[in-house]
């Protein structure tokens, strides 16, 4: 055998492993054409993690990041057509969903996690855009709660949307631990609220130097409460924080790490990706997820 064939072959088997290791997630979730939220964001976060990336449109917005135009929702059937040839051929590691907007797509979503028993599921519960667009009306806000919670690992509104969720107003720490409890009875095993505005205890915008200011994220896992502190970073570069937030848990879920570990590594990513953010458009740019 002559050198380069052995390295030839040296090379195969080492792409052979590479192909059996790489842990394969999904999304489904809904397509922001502009690049910034949605399944694009997914995408991106799944392959910086070293994950495969596969995605299943949920509803096909028109939006740029100054607002979101319009949407065309999926069917049942188009959901169970684009997701059923994924996963009778990939073993799924983890998956997320994101906007979800009818209680059509919910439900055929919930079926299809049910029958197929997938895990690690990362439910972000987007209810509206950064530029205030409903993505999702209450009524199948109710039937997302009621079917999707108790299959999640881990679900991640963040203030306003917990607030829709738990219907009630959150001002302080104790309120934020009030709604987790709501949410925990909704069936969800753990809970992660993006604090975002919330400082000293109370939900406030704080005036003076950004360095002063900490970010807070409130993981209550079953009944422990880990509070997840970064620097807040005064900016408008903050379209589809949210997506990327929940696909970097998914990713480091399929990774193997452990629930606290994938949401402390999930919030580093973010709080990078805004730190250094292209500022694109003439609204809320996208985040860097490169
Ligand atoms: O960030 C919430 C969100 C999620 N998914 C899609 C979106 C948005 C916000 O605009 O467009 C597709």
């Amino acid at each position: 055998m002559d050198n380069k064939q052995t390295n030839k072959q040296t090379n195969k088997s080492q792409i052979q492993n590479h192909k059996s290791q790489i842990p394969v997630c999904l999304t489904i979730a809904g397509l922001d054409p502009s690049g910034g939220a949605g399944i694009i964001a997914d995408i991106k976060t799944f392959t910086a993690f070293g994950c495969f990336a596969t995605a299943v449109v949920a509803s096909l917005t028109f939006q740029n990041t100054l607002g979101v135009f319009g949407a065309v929702h999926q069917t049942a059937d188009s959901i169970r057509g684009q997701t059923e040839p994924i996963i009778e051929d990939y073993t799924i590691a983890a998956l997320k969903t994101g906007m979800l907007p009818t209680r059509e797509v919910i439900e055929e979503t919930a079926r299809i996690i049910k029958e197929n028993r997938l895990n690690n599921l990362v439910v972000d519960p987007v209810v509206r855009s950064t530029s205030g667009f409903d993505l999702i009306d209450d009524a199948a806000l109710r039937v997302l709660i009621e079917q999707l919670f108790s299959l999640a690992e881990i679900v991640t509104p963040n203030l306003p949307e917990a607030e829709r969720i738990a219907e009630m107003k959150i001002e302080t720490d104790s309120d934020i631990k009030k709604a987790a409890k709501i949410m925990h009875s909704f069936g969800a095993k753990n809970v992660l609220i993006k604090g975002g505005h919330f400082f000293e205890g109370k939900r406030q915008k704080v005036k003076g130097k950004s360095e002063n200011r900490i970010a807070k994220d409130f993981l209550f896992a079953g009944d422990d409460l880990h509070v997840f502190e970064a620097e807040f970073i005064e900016t408008n570069a903050t379209h589809g924080t949210g997506c990327t937030l929940a696909a970097a848990i998914t990713a480091n879920l399929a990774l193997g790490k452990s629930l606290i570990e994938a949401v402390e590594t999930a919030k580093n990513f973010v709080t990078e990706a805004i730190r250094t953010a292209p500022d694109l458009g003439r609204g809320h740019s996208p985040i860097n997820l490169l």
